[in-house]
């Protein structure tokens, strides 16, 4: 069964964080103004990180831009173009990790998609990028994978965790069978699922034992302390020893 939660705290929260800048950046997003986004964001850059820029400034800009358009105060033309600068600047943000990106065969390895016909993907980005910005060997697929092209890939490249992400409740079913399917796999690979709902309901019913559903960034942060002190590899350890502690 799965438990409605309450969303009101949530949207109030948001709501407060809404300061002038993060209203500057609605309406530079909302303008189609690539320069003027990337501009706001790497002035925030200076004293925030990235994980503080994505759950600070660019998670609340877009839900504030969804309900805009729920309000019909906005059009479908306006929230595209928002969604192309954000994505836009998302990249951007990304761009120096280039450095130190991972070499294919590196470990832990993590692979983030969306479910099948699930077009939002921005936050998956986000969540993408950390990892990166923590050394995961990182395969972002984007969105819309099916479930056959997925199991071929975990199959070919082994993945430590798996991520997902979907925002439509009518996307229940599909999710369900993802996670049917991972829970067959030999390997056992984590299982993230993230994305808006999770804030909303409880889907602990339908997730297999190695299945964490993360409602936001902060939580996603608990998951990373929580992994670091479990895992040695790569974090504290050289490449060669065990994961285990
Ligand atoms: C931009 C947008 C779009 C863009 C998508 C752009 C993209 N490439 O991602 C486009 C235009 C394609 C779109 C289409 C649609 N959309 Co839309 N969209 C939005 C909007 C405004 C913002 C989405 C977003 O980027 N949010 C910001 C990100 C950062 O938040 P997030 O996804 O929650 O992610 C965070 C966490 O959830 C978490 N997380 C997310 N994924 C993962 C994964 C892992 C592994 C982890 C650990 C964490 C994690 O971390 C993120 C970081 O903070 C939302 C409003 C909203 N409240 O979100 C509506 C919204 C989601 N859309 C909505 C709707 C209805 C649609 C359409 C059905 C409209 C239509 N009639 O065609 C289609 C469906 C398309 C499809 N098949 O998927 C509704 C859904 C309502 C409902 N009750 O289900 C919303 C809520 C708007 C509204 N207020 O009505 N949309």
């Amino acid at each position: 069964m799965i438990i409605y939660k309450n969303e009101d705290s949530f949207y109030k929260r948001v709501m407060l964080l809404m300061d002038t800048t993060n209203r500057a950046f609605v309406e530079a997003l909302l303008a189609g103004d690539h320069a003027r986004s990337l501009q706001i964001v790497t002035i925030r850059q200076g004293n925030c990180s990235r994980f503080e820029i994505y759950n600070e400034l660019i998670t609340p800009a877009m839900y504030d831009i969804g309900v805009m358009w729920q309000k019909n105060e906005i059009t479908v033309a306006d929230e595209h173009l928002a969604t192309a600068v954000c994505d836009f600047v998302l990249t951007q943000t990304e761009f120096e990790l280039l450095q130190q990106s991972a070499s294919p065969y590196a470990t832990p390895k993590a692979m983030f998609f969306t479910v099948e016909d699930e077009h939002h993907y921005l936050g998956l980005k986000m969540v993408s990028i950390l990892f990166r910005e923590k050394h995961w060997n990182v395969k972002y697929y984007q969105s819309n994978l099916p479930i056959d092209h997925v199991l071929k890939e975990v199959e070919r490249w082994k993945p430590n965790v798996i991520g997902l992400s979907f925002s439509l409740a009518y996307r229940i079913d599909e999710l369900t069978d993802y996670l049917k399917a991972f829970s067959k796999l030999e390997d056992k690979p984590e299982v993230l699922v993230g994305g808006r709902l999770i804030k909303n309901y409880d889907f602990s019913s339908i997730g297999p034992p190695q299945t964490t559903f993360i409602q936001d960034l902060d939580e996603l942060q608990i998951w990373f302390n929580k992994d670091k002190q479990t895992r040695r590899d790569e974090f504290d350890g050289t490449s060669t020893t065990s994961s285990v502690v």
